[in-house]
């Protein structure tokens, strides 16, 4: 069974002991992505993952070249993003990947620090820093690529009042699906391409002051037919958490091989996101047509008293509703944590979503790996990839 590597006591004090301090991040600002239809994206986002209409950008308040909704749910925001015509750059981002995150924006006290700090360590730079204006007030951004042609944006928002950013709307709709508990973004996972993890992980220590705290190498991370590797990337603080996979060499396609095939560069494989109930928040979910995985085989849910250890009397959850529902669970020192992903939620087979309840565990759900493989190797196999 895959056991996790830490390279970092879990305490996130002693974490910050060793991250720099040059790069002070508040949180995660927004997740946008680049699609080919913003306005039925946005609705899927409303009707089956109960986000909620927060900001409005397009032809009506004078964008001419692109269109963004921006939903919201407790402190997620998601903003998908739409070219307008052929001239537009953002149709060779679709063209190439297909629907996908295209930036992952931070939440800064000083944006234009944030750009200076990291493009002097060695970031490409994206966009140099612009300051928006409205009557609201200002916000700095700017950006940096991180791998492939995904973004890291730095937003400084503090002498800003408005809803979003200086240029969007408040999106008023008559059609508000209630929320279904989605609380923040917990991790953003990477993909890319071989022999890349490390340079990554590299990347996100000089450039951001990241360190790695977790890492699962292919010899934890296997099943009969498949390999990978991962590295778990946060900042001091904690509040943000990138791991990086790369595939290995296996008697079959990694999942992760099949993942840069279809997006055709190294990119956000999936964000998992936090909910305080993940038991109604994945039956709201089901019943709102979102796919999950196919469930683990019964001898998982036979082993989860023995893989709860010590944290087994703390579990309230009934594992017969959590085996109903598909629900994976996996323990460490500190904790339990419950977990469930969903099938890809594009054509392409790229990016896919976790819901995740922590219950004191701060890992990944290293124990799940095998299982969860296992099924994702199913799904690939049904689609000829494996
Ligand atoms: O973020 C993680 O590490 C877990 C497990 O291709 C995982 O959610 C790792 C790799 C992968 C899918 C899930
Ligand atoms: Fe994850």
């Amino acid at each position: 069974m895959a056991k996790e590597v830490k390279n970092v006591e879990y305490g996130l004090e002693k974490i910050f002991d060793k991250a720099q301090d040059f790069l002070p991040l508040l949180g995660t600002d927004y997740v946008e992505f680049y699609v080919g239809n913003a306005k039925q994206a946005a609705h899927f986002y409303k009707t089956a993952f109960g986000f909620q209409s927060y900001a409005y950008r397009g032809l009506e308040t004078g964008s001419k070249d692109s269109v963004s909704y921006v939903l919201k749910q407790d402190k997620i925001r998601l903003v998908l993003t739409t070219p307008l015509s052929s001239k537009s750059p953002i149709n060779d981002h679709i063209v190439k990947h297909g629907d996908g995150v295209k930036v992952i924006a931070l939440w800064v006290d000083d944006a234009r620090k944030s750009y200076e700090e990291t493009t002097k360590r060695g970031a490409k730079s994206y966009l140099e820093p612009v300051v928006e204006k409205d009557e609201h007030g200002e916000v700095v951004r700017a950006g940096i690529y991180t791998y492939g042609e995904t973004v890291h944006m730095f937003v400084e928002r503090k002498n800003y009042k408005g809803k979003f950013l200086p240029g969007f709307r408040a999106w008023e709709s008559d059609y508000n699906p209630e929320p279904v508990g989605l609380k923040f973004i917990d991790h953003m996972v990477g993909n890319v391409g071989w022999g890349q993890m490390n340079v990554w992980v590299k990347w996100y220590e000089d450039v951001m002051g990241f360190v790695n705290f977790l890492s699962f190498d292919d010899k934890q991370i296997h099943t009969e037919y498949s390999a990978l590797m991962s590295k778990v990337m946060s900042n001091g603080n904690g509040r943000i958490k990138f791991p990086i996979n790369e595939p290995a060499k296996a008697a079959k396609k990694s999942q992760i091989e099949e993942y840069l095939d279809f997006y055709e560069d190294s990119g956000v494989q999936h964000i998992a996101v936090a909910t305080d109930d993940i038991i109604k928040t994945v039956a709201q979910l089901k019943a709102r047509g979102i796919e999950f995985l196919p469930p683990p085989p019964q001898s998982y849910y036979d082993m989860i008293p023995e893989r709860l250890g010590e944290h087994r009397e703390m579990m309230t959850e009934d594992i017969g509703r959590l085996q109903e529902l598909s629900i994976m669970v996996d323990a460490d020192e500190e904790g339990y944590l419950l977990q469930i992903f969903t099938k890809p939620v594009e054509d392409r087979p790229t990016l896919f979503f976790e819901i995740i309840q922590r219950m004191g565990a701060k890992g990944f759900g290293a124990g799940n790996f095998k299982a969860l493989f296992e099924s994702i190797e199913r799904e690939q196999e049904k689609r000829g990839t494996l």
